[in-house]
This record gives C-alpha cells, structure tokens and sequence, in this order.
C-alpha cells in the first residue's frame, strides 16, 4: 500500500536511536529535545490515525512545558479538546519504542485493533512553543501526518491551551468558537469585557497586573491579547521571551516550587503579580508584603477564589446546580477543609495530571479543578450550560437572577473549559478581583496555607515507586509507606507523600506541618528515605536548615 510505502521512506529520515525506551507521561512524552525526532514523526503518525478513527481533527502541540530549555515534548489533544485516551496512550508508547525495522507492524496492529478505515480523511492541527528544538520537531510531526496521508494545519507559536482551543471549536463547527488565535482573543476578550462592567470605580491601580512570561510562548501571546482588553487590564510584562532563559528561574513552576518571587520581575511591595509557565498552561499568583514577606497564590487559592464566585452567582441566580472541586494529593490541607467545611462544596482528589481532574470535574453540573502547581480550568455540563443561558435570556427572570445569569454566561465565555489555560485563567480571576472589588490581599486572606515543602529525589528507576489511593500512599518498594507514616507521626498537622514524576526523572516528595521548619524536616526525612528504600542516586539528600 503507498502511504505504508511514504511511511517507511520517511521514518528513514527520523531514525529511533536503537534500543531507546521512553515512556508516555504525565502529558505525554518529554526528554532531552535531542531524543525525540522518531517520537514526533512517529506522533504524527498516530495523530492522522487516531483522527481517521475519531472523524474529527486531532492536536498535537510540541512543547516540554516547565521543563527546561534543553527537553522538548509533545501533548496529543483529543476531538473536544481534551488530552488524549488512555488506551491510546499505551498504542503512543507501542510506536514510539518500535525499532526501526518494527515500526510498521507496530501501526498495522493499532490499524487492526482499533478497525480504523484508512480511507477516512485525517486532519491534525500542530502547534508549537518558542524552544529551539520546536521548529524542527514540529516538522517531524507534520511529515508523519503527511507520510499517513493525512492532512495538517500548522498553527505555528501557540500556547498549549490555544491548540486545545482551535481542536474544540473545529470539532464542535464553530459552536464553541472560531478556529483562530484571532476568535480565541475576540472570545475572551469581549467576555472579559463584559464582566468588568459589573466592577464600579475601578481605579489604575486595580487595573493594573504584573506578569512573569516566563520566558515562553505565553509572553507574545499575551501581548497580541492585550490590544483587545480595551486598557480594562494594563499589563507589565516580564521575562517576555525576547532575552532571558525559558522557565529558568522564573515561571510558574519555579515560584509555586521554590516559593519565591520570580528573577527579572521588579514590583513594588504589596503588588499584584502572576507567572505563567513555558506553555501558558499554567497560572500562580503572588506579591510580596511591605516586610518582604513573600504570599503564594496558587491552584488551591485560585480554585477557592472562582468556586466562591461561581457558588454566589448560583444562589444569586436560584439555580440549583451541584458545584464540585476536583483536587491532587499536593492540594494544601488548609484549602480542603476550607472548602469542605466552610464554603460547603464537594471536593474529590484524583491522581496528578489534569487529564485525570479535568475527567472527575465533568461528572458535576459544574466542575472546578485545579491542581496546586495552577494548572485548572472550570467545566459546565451542557444542561447546566443550557439552564444558563435560558436565564439569561428569561424575559420573566427578576433583575437579581437575570444579572447573575449573565454573569455566569460571560463567565463561561472567558474560561477555556478544553484545558487550564493561563491567559483564560488570568482574565476570570482579574474579572471576579474587580466585581468583589478584592484586592489580592484580601484574597489571600480567605484562609491560610499550611507550610508545605516540596523536594525531588534522583533514584536509578522511578518507576520502582508505585502508588494508591490517589497517589496518597506508597505500595511499593516494601516498607517505604511505614516508613513515611513513622516519620509523620512525629509532626504537628503533619501529611507527607511520594510519587514519580510523570516529566521529569526524580521521585517527588510533598510535605506539610504546622511550621514552615517542621515541614521542610519532615520533607528531608521522607526524602531520605526514598533515598534509601528506592536506590537514591548520589549522596543522600541535605538537611534544608
Ligand atoms: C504536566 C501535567 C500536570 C502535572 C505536571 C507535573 O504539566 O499537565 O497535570 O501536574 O505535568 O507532573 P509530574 O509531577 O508528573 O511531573 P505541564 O505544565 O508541565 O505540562
């Protein structure tokens, strides 16, 4: 057959190094960037079958996210913009591992398995971020689609949730929105809008946010957005990608890990502040006090901040939809029982990766989720959409429910529900700041963090480590979790787990107590052990104080 002939000629010029085994992570594949020719190509690949198989446009976005510079990766977006299917993550890693000479087995037997009609069109949109190895990464990926005869749109720079955006409104024809950057920044844009309207006297100041590109793709995007946010948000850009190293020492990832302020961000005290990471799926926000004191906004605080607002605009608008927040392991102990307790919403927690939240947040009416490291969106089910917009649109509704029906409607056309989207992100939490007329002080009020530690930990094979219970617990290597359990024990508040990355190669180890030095012991003891019941690499880990 000639696309089996194109796919053999071409795979010659993307060769897979012999005997190299990666695994499907977290969010897909992620390495060194010199690694992963053969992945891409072979990613391309999968992406026009799993498009044939689906009848719909399938995303495949080239970027290592919070990564640094050196890895590159790549994220397989499904028809309605969501990450892609477990089983076929297994077929990912069975093509990605093929040696050369197996490769066309490997796709014959997903042909076969999957009954994929080859004959159906396949279309794939590529996108990719601003790391050096993308360029040519990318082109791997579209040469696979081509090989396979299918069609590609290359969408070029874009942040991740955009890809996830132009997959969904393609596949829904428009429903959800248009199809390019431009539709997604007239869309959110104009939602945005609309919101602040509901915010009296807004002044410079409250107009005013500082933000940490990270030195990614998020930076020149947010640029190309802010033209349309008619001055309603007045950005001071930082690490805007055009001299500074991507995510290092600065971004999302670097501010929530290390807790502290981003390098090359100068903000007055008191300041409003947010930092992306490298593909602009991901927000935190922060300012330091008049004493230096540094306050970390993050997923959990955000996700408090929009499920309190979203909680009121229901009431408000007599609607009696179940509203539910969808966590991680890493979720701060002070958020969870703030919002079981007192702001009374339901809470799930689910393994680390959004593909796993956001497939929990959409068995509610409205779903939030968010995971600690400010990866989250907010998903509405279609009735609870519908409902909506029949309020809205209720010549009968009283002027409190009518007000909070709109509210809700343009809430929905700001948020990104394909993905956490940091841009979409931004703009809803800089809209309800305006409409509760809240300073972040103010939010950061609304509870307080336990002191938390996070710490990572090289050992020969992460893979030994293996987890239960929503990662809360270790089952193996033997003895690791009594360990853990006999360590905390000694700690006031103390909660403290491990798990294997998904994108990088160390074992993360999480921990919280009632004081700042009880949590980064407790943090240096469980990390210790890893090392020691998990074959740690080098010399063990170093007390913090
Ligand atoms: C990805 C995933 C997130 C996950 C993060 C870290 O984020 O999308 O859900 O929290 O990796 O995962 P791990 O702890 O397994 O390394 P990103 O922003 O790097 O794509």
């Amino acid at each position: 057959m000639a696309e089996f002939e194109a796919v053999l000629q071409q795979s010659s010029l993307h060769p897979k190094p012999a005997g190299l085994v990666l695994q499907y992570g977290t969010a897909g594949f992620r390495t060194n960037a010199t690694q992963l020719d053969h992945v891409m190509y072979r990613m391309g690949l999968l992406a026009a079958l799993r498009s044939r198989n689906t009848k719909a446009v399938i995303g495949v976005m080239v970027t290592a996210s919070h990564n640094p510079e050196e890895d590159n990766g790549v994220k397989l977006i499904d028809p309605m913009g969501e990450m892609l299917k477990p089983e076929w993550e297994a077929y990912a890693t069975q093509l990605a591992n093929a040696e050369q000479e197996d490769l066309l087995a490997a796709l014959k037997a997903v042909i076969e398995k999957e009954a994929i009609n080859m004959s159906q069109q396949a279309n794939v949109f590529v996108g990719k971020d601003t790391r050096s190895s993308s360029s040519s990464l990318s082109q791997a990926v579209l040469d696979g689609v081509a090989a396979h005869g299918g069609h590609s749109k290359d969408y070029g720079l874009v942040t991740t949730p955009q890809l996830h955006y132009m997959v969904c409104c393609q596949n829904t024809q428009g429903k959800y929105g248009e199809a390019t950057v431009e539709g997604y920044y007239n869309k959110l844009s104009r939602a945005f809008i609309q919101l602040t309207k509901n915010a009296s006297n807004r002044t410079d100041d409250q107009k005013h946010l500082c933000v940490d590109g990270a030195n990614g793709v998020g930076a020149p995007k947010l640029r190309e957005i802010e033209r349309h946010l008619k001055a309603e948000l007045q950005v001071s850009l930082f690490n805007d990608c055009t001299s500074g190293k991507l995510n290092h020492q600065c971004g999302a990832d670097f501010v929530k890990v290390q807790q502290k302020p981003p390098t090359g961000v100068e903000v007055a005290a008191g300041e409003r502040c947010c930092s992306f990471d490298g593909d602009a799926d991901r927000i935190v926000y922060y300012y330091t006090d008049s004493e230096g004191k540094f306050h970390l906004l993050d997923g959990d605080k955000i996700a408090t901040l929009i499920s309190t607002f979203l909680k009121e605009l229901l009431t408000q608008a007599g609607l009696d939809l179940q509203i539910a927040v969808v966590q991680t392991a890493y979720a701060n102990g002070s958020s969870t029982r703030y919002m079981e307790n007192t702001l009374k919403v339901t809470v799930t927690c689910t393994k680390t990766g959004v593909k796993h939240l956001h497939h929990a947040a959409k068995e509610f009416d409205v779903g939030v989720y968010f995971e600690a490291n400010g990866h989250g969106t907010v998903v509405f089910s279609e009735a609870a959409e519908e409902t909506i917009q029949q309020l809205a649109q209720d010549a009968n509704a009283n002027d409190e429910r009518k007000r909070a029906a709109l509210l809700l409607q343009n809430t929905m056309n700001v948020i990104n529900q394909a993905v956490g989207d940091a841009i979409s992100d931004m703009l809803l939490i800089e809209a309800i700041l305006a409409i509760k007329g809240l300073t972040v002080q103010q939010w950061d009020a609304i509870y307080s963090d336990l002191p938390n530690r996070q710490l990572k930990v090289k050992v020969s094979d992460r893979r030994v480590i293996d987890t239960t219970d929503a990662e809360r617990r270790v089952v193996s290597p033997a003895g690791l979790q009594e360990a853990i359990d006999g360590i905390v024990k000694k700690y006031k508040l103390g909660r403290s787990f491990v798990r294997p990355s998904g994108t990088e190669d160390v074992v993360r180890v999480y921990a919280e107590a009632h004081t700042q030095e009880s949590a980064d012991d407790l943090a240096h003891e469980v990390s210790l052990a890893v090392h020691r019941l998990a074959a740690g690499v080098g010399d063990e880990p170093k007390p913090l104080h």
